[in-house]
């Protein structure tokens, strides 16, 4: 016979069992439902052994079956209906104080992270940026700059121009245009630096792209000299590459500048001594520059006589290879992730 006292705990504990049961699926909820009613599930089988209870409590103890059916069978309702309203996508054991899945921020590109630098080196010396179009007409890009109507830079195999009949519209091949631009409309003092994007009909390689990046500077006022010109570019290269930096000057040539020089760093991988990067030299080339010729101030509207001014321009990516030990120019516009990655700390 079943002893009542074991019974009234067999019941208390199922109630108990039964209010800490949860399902994470509909299936869940059908095995629950077969666990506790179905013909051979726990509450059955504790009605079976209610035969075996005494007259005299029949009436309780029957009375708890009866009720923990009742309850077994609203839960269990209540389990399946939370499925059928919310389509089955509830997860009752997500866990709320679990730290989540980190999610990868972006970073700044590399290029971004060197033009920055250089427009910000050059606004502590009092250079204000300045931005034009990408899309040009042959005044801004040469004309206006001096080079002469033969000039290869104006062949199709140099310059892309947007539409084969018209040689007037092309892509810029240097931000110079943004200069002779901010020449015709403001009168000296001029201070900028102009940072942007420039296109060039180059097969693509490791050391050349069909596009790159320049920041070029500009300074016209009255008296200004080469001297300007070179204890500005050494406060750069010293910011840029390290205070122990040395900067010498070689003579070019460039259409629109007057004298022109192209301007070498002691190598900051070997300070000087030589090695592979600068080609055991000791030296690297990283800029052009010099004092603005008299006819391209005269084209843009300003009177040589009374001005004077210096200019200079570099590539952003041959800075950056310089900096980052970069050695294939693709890499910058290919968005390899692993390669952007190796940036995030340089902020
Ligand atoms: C005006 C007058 C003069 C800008 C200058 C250079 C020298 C130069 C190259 C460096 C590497 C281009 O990116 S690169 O290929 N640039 O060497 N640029 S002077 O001279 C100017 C600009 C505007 C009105």
């Amino acid at each position: 016979m079943q002893n009542d006292k074991e019974m009234l705990e067999r019941i208390e504990t199922l109630r108990q069992q039964l209010a800490n049961e949860t399902a994470a699926t509909k299936e869940a909820v059908e095995e629950l439902r077969i666990k506790y009613l179905s013909k051979k599930g726990l509450i059955p089988a504790l009605m079976a052994d209610f035969r075996t209870v005494p007259a005299e409590l029949k009436r309780e103890i029957g009375q708890k079956i009866n009720e923990l059916k009742n309850e077994a069978q609203e839960r269990i309702n209540a389990l399946k209906e939370s499925f059928e309203s919310s389509d089955g996508d509830i997860d009752v054991d997500l866990d709320l104080t679990r730290t989540g899945t980190p999610v990868s921020c972006g970073s700044r590109h590399p290029l971004t992270l060197v033009r920055n630098e250089i427009i910000s080196i050059f606004g502590s010396m009092g250079f204000t940026i300045a931005e034009g179009p990408e899309i040009e007409d042959d005044w801004h890009v040469f004309e206006s700059l001096n080079f002469p109507p033969d000039h290869p830079a104006r062949d199709m195999q140099d310059t892309f121009f947007i539409d084969r009949d018209k040689a007037d519209v092309l892509l810029r091949t240097h931000t110079s245009s943004v200069q002779t631009r901010t020449m015709e409309h403001t009168q000296p003092p001029i201070r900028i630096v102009c940072p942007g994007r420039v296109y060039r009909n180059e097969a693509i390689s490791a050391r050349a792209h069909c596009f790159f990046h320049q920041v070029e500077g500009l300074y016209i006022d009255r008296n200004v000299s080469m001297a300007d010109l070179e204890q500005v570019l050494l406060g750069f290269a010293r910011r840029m590459f390290g205070p122990d930096t040395r900067i010498r000057l070689r003579p070019s040539y460039f259409p629109f500048t007057e004298p022109s020089a192209e301007m070498d760093i002691s190598c900051h991988i070997c300070g000087g001594k030589g090695c592979a990067l600068c080609k055991g030299t000791g030296w690297v080339e990283i800029l052009g520059c010099g004092m603005v010729d008299p006819n391209v101030l005269k084209n843009c509207g300003i009177d040589p006589e009374v001005y004077s001014g210096y200019a200079f321009g570099m590539g952003v990516e041959r800075i950056a290879n310089l900096k980052y030990k970069v050695k294939d120019l693709r890499l910058f516009s290919e968005n390899d992730v692993r390669f952007l990655k190796e940036f995030e700390s340089a902020h």
